[in-house]
C-alpha cells in the first residue's frame, strides 16, 4: 500500500476488522454487505453491488470490477484554456477549503508554477488572516481586501493582477456560510460571472471541497453546491481521521464528478491525486488475502 491509501484508509481498516476479524480468499453475501456498510459504503449502492451478484463466494476480483465500476466517472480532464488558469474554490464552513487552496497552491510552486491567492471570503476576518498567513509561509503572493468588502471585486482584482504579471494559477477562496443559503447562492453565482469577465472562460475549474469524516451525508450538500454553480471536480479532505473511507464510492456514484486529490492531513503537503486503482486496490487488500 502506498503512502496516502494507508493513510486515508487505516481508520476504515480498522472498522471492517470489527465485522471481518481475517482476510480471506472469499466471501458470502452477507459476509461483504456488513464488510461493505462498515466501510461506509452506502446501504443502497452495496446492494446494487451485492444483488448483481450471483454467487455465495464472492472474490476479490468481482468485487474489484463493482468498487472500480462506482468510481468509473472520477477522472478528469483538464479544459483548454488561456493562461492564468483559475480556480474556484466552495464548500461549506469547515470543510478545508483554506487549507486546501495553501495545499494546491504549494503543489503548484513546487511544479515550478507562479500561483497567487485571492482572499474571496470576506464574510469573516479570520478567513481573510488564514488565508494571509498561509501565503506568508509558502511565500505566494495574495490579494486581500477588508472583511465585509466585495468578495467578487477580490476575484476580480487577483485574476487582473495575474494577467498583468503573468501568473500560472490564480486561486480563489470564498465562504462556506453567509447569513442565508440565497445570499451564498447569489454571492457564488456573482464571483463566477466576475471571473469571466476579468478573464473570459474562467473560472476553469470550480473545485468542491467535501470534510471525508461527514461520509454520506455530505453528498446532498454536494448536490446544493453543484446546482447552485456547477462543479467540475471534488477534492475530499480529513481522510486521514475518518473511518468512512467507503463513502468515496458512494460520493462517486451519487454526483458522477471527478475526484481531483484527497486530503490526508492538516500540512501543505497531505494533497494526493486521486488513483482510483490505487484506492480499490488499496482497500480490497485490507479485505482479500492474497491468492496463492
Ligand atoms: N486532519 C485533517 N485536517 C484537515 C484537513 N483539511 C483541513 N483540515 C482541518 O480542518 C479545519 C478546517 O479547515 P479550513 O481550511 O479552515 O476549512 P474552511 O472550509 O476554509 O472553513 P471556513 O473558512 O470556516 O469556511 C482546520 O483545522 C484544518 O486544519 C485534512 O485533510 N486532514
Ligand atoms: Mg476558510
Amino acid at each position: 500500500m502506498f503512502g496516502f491509501i494507508k493513510k486515508s484508509l487505516a481508520r476504515t481498516a480498522e472498522a471492517i476488522r470489527t465485522v471481518a476479524p481475517k482476510r480471506k480468499i472469499s466471501f458470502t453475501r452477507d459476509e461483504l454487505e456488513d464488510i461493505l456498510l462498515e466501510a461506509d459504503i452506502e446501504y443502497d449502492l452495496a446492494e446494487t453491488m451485492l444483488t448483481e451478484m450471483d454467487t455465495n463466494k464472492i472474490t476479490r476480483s468481482i468485487l474489484r470490477s463493482k468498487l472500480l465500476f462506482a468510481l468509473d466517472k472520477t477522472s478528469y480532464e483538464e479544459p483548454k484554456f488561456t493562461k492564468p488558469f483559475v480556480e474556484l474554490i466552495v464548500g461549506v464552513n469547515g470543510a478545508g477549503k483554506t487549507t486546501t487552496i495553501s495545499k494546491l497552491a504549494s503543489r503548484y510552486k513546487n511544479e515550478g508554477k507562479r500561483v497567487i491567492l485571492g482572499a474571496g471570503d470576506t464574510f469573516r476576518a479570520a478567513a481573510i488572516e488564514q488565508l494571509t498567513q498561509w501565503s506568508k509561509k509558502l511565500d505566494i503572493p495574495i490579494v486581500s481586501s477588508k472583511q465585509g468588502h466585495d468578495s467578487s471585486a477580490v476575484a476580480f482584482d487577483t485574476i487582473d493582477s495575474a494577467k498583468s504579471k503573468d501568473f500560472d494559477n490564480v486561486i480563489i477562496d470564498t465562504a462556506g456560510r453567509l447569513h442565508t443559503q440565497t445570499n451564498l447562492s447569489n454571492e457564488l453565482k456573482k464571483i463566477s460571472r466576475i471571473c469571466d469577465k476579468a478573464h473570459p472562460g474562467s473560472p476553469h475549474r470550480t473545485v468542491l471541497i467535501i470534510d471525508g469524516t461527514q461520509g454520506n451525508s455530505a453528498i446532498a450538500q454536494a448536490k446544493a453546491f453543484n446546482e447552485m454553480i456547477g462543479i467540475d471536480g471534488i477534492i475530499i479532505t480529513k481522510l486521514d481521521g475518518t473511518a468512512k473511507g467507503g463513502s468515496i464510492f458512494s460520493i462517486a456514484d451519487a454526483l458522477k464528478l471527478p475526484i481531483l486529490y484527497v486530503g490526508t492531513g492538516e500540512q501543505p503537503e497531505n494533497l494526493t491525486p486521486f488513483d482510483k486503482y490505487e484506492f480499490v486496490d488499496g482497500l480490497l487488500d485490507i479485505i482479500f488475502e492474497e491468492e496463492k
